[in-house]
């Protein structure tokens, strides 16, 4: 085959214009161990249904690895691989590029196919950090990293990561009667801080599968942009987490509707909040940050003034930041320190 017969294009995925007009096929199906009402097993799902068949996924170690594939079972229906768990941004560039180089060799059909590397909040906000940094200036190559940030190094029995709250209780963190507040850190911005360094990545969305079609829609406009592009999404863990599993989509609901954590796109450096943040931005009141916290046993520990202290950080975010959720400057203000 001649190198002519080349394509680097991306498939065109149009967004799925409401829940009936989703389609109907799994990719990723029964036949995994996750806890019941785990969320991030239901971003994996809608991940591979919105990309379609014509789809490779690479996972990081992590529950996302761990309980999805035990032995012989898996729920993968598309081709599946496990990388290592700092690497899946060194997993997508190099699928993307392995894909490109065969094509071009003509020792493949010459044929959009979507690179997607999922990893956790541990795998990707803090360890793989610098391998995905590094995908997302290679704007020659098409991938997509998805980060499932269920907020812990979960699959490990819950240890505190850079993506983990101010005074959650993990396995790191356990609060005792000197010290109630063992984790003082707040979370990293990883979304914000992966978009406003990489002026080449043209797609950087965050996510909730609590709004399941927004979601998908998300993944199919990342993968039809090309280039590497970057969604983070907030995952529900009960186990983590410590909540009854049938209260998933409601806490996944109240992190927006309390503002702790914005959803936004950034296509083409142009910032877009979307949904449920759309309305908070456009003068819609916050559910205080208590309704959200207080359902979850990883912050029973909190008195009056840290679920303050909680709420003051989120209000800056959204009265002081340059953009609420994104970028996380103000301006000086004459006369103020
Ligand atoms: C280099 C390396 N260090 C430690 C581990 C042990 N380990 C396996 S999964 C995991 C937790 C990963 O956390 P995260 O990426 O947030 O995924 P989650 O388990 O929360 O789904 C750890 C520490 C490993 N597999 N490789
Ligand atoms: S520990 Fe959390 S992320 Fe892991 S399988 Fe259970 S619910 Fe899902
Ligand atoms: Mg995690």
């Amino acid at each position: 085959m001649a190198d002519t017969a080349f394509t680097n294009a991306t498939q065109i995925l149009e967004p799925f214009k409401g829940v009936k007009k989703v389609t109907i096929e799994e990719y990723f199906t029964s036949g995994h161990r996750t806890c019941q009402g785990c969320e991030s097993a239901l971003v994996m799902k809608l991940m591979v249904k919105a990309a379609g068949p014509r789809t490779i996924v690479l996972g990081s170690t992590g529950c996302m690895y761990v309980a999805n594939t035990t032995y012989y079972t898996t729920p993968w229906v598309v081709p599946w691989m496990h990388t290592q768990l700092g690497s899946s941004g060194s997993a997508a560039l190099g699928t993307s590029a392995g894909l490109k180089a065969l094509m071009k060799k003509g020792k493949m059909k010459s044929e959009p196919i979507n690179v997607i590397a999922f990893c956790g909040d541990g795998g990707g906000a803090d360890m793989g950090l610098g391998a995905i940094s590094a995908t997302l200036t290679h704007k020659e190559y098409n991938s997509l990293i998805l980060l499932y940030d269920n907020e812990s190094y979960a699959n490990t029995d819950i240890q505190l990561s850079g993506s983990t709250p101010y005074g959650a209780n993990t396995t790191f963190s356990p609060p005792g009667s000197v010290k109630r507040i063992i984790h003082t850190r707040w979370k990293k911005n990883t979304a914000g801080m992966l978009a406003a360094g990489h002026p080449e990545c043209r797609y950087v969305a965050t996510v909730d599968a609590s709004y399941a079609v927004e979601m998908m829609n998300k993944v199919r406009k990342a993968l039809s942009i090309g280039g590497p592009t970057f969604i983070h999404s907030l995952d529900p863990c009960p186990k983590g987490w410590d909540y009854d599993p049938m209260l998933s989509h409601e806490l996944g609901e109240l992190a927006v509707e309390t503002g702790v954590f914005p959803l936004y796109e950034v296509e083409d450096g142009v910032v877009r909040h979307y949904g449920k943040t759309k309305a908070i931005v456009e003068g819609r009141p916050r559910k205080p940050v208590r309704e959200y916290l207080l359902k979850q046993g990883r912050f029973a520990h909190f008195t009056e003034e840290d679920l303050e202290y909680f709420q003051a950080k989120v209000d800056e975010m959204w009265d002081k930041w340059e953009i609420p959720g994104v970028i996380p400057f103000w301006k000086e203000r004459p006369g103020a320190r």
